[in-house]
């Protein structure tokens, strides 16, 4: 019950964040004010582990330049490239970890998908056997 009502306290603040286009946590990891395991950068993207891992492997990809891409459901044309370019790095993450032959790439888009930080991520998971269909 308590778990429950901690959800929906935390899809509430999320709800009340989500598109304000303010700053994330994730401008002080691209800025290094606040350390990462970095597991792969270059100029338009880094990608780091995940503070709280969901699997044995579990890594962020982000844009560095978030351009109004606080989600993906804010996607535009001239996003495409950069969308490509994230999805290129989770290959290249997953050929790093080791587990190129079984990952999974989720994306939450929104409160109702328990999306927390707004500006756009990759969540790269793997290193176990994985279920199908997720929570
Ligand atoms: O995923 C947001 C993810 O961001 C969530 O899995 C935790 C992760 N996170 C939050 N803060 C940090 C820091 N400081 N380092 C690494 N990872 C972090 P979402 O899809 O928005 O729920």
């Amino acid at each position: 019950v308590h778990a429950k009502s901690d959800e929906e306290a935390a899809a509430k603040v999320a709800a009340a964040y989500a598109d304000s286009g303010g700053p994330t946590i994730f401008d002080k990891i691209i800025s290094k004010e606040i350390p990462s395991t970095i597991i792969y950068e270059d100029e338009k993207v880094l990608a780091f582990r995940d503070i709280n891992p969901q699997a044995p492997v579990h890594v962020l990809v982000i844009p560095k330049l978030r351009d109004g891409l606080t989600q993906l459901g804010k996607a535009e044309p001239r996003h495409e490239d950069i969308l490509g370019h994230l999805f290129y790095a989770a290959k290249i993450v997953a050929e790093k970890e080791g587990i190129l032959d079984g990952f999974r790439v989720v994306i939450n888009n929104g409160p109702t998908a328990c999306q927390s930080v707004y500006h756009l991520h990759l969540h790269v998971l793997g290193g176990r056997q994985l279920k199908w269909p997720p929570g």
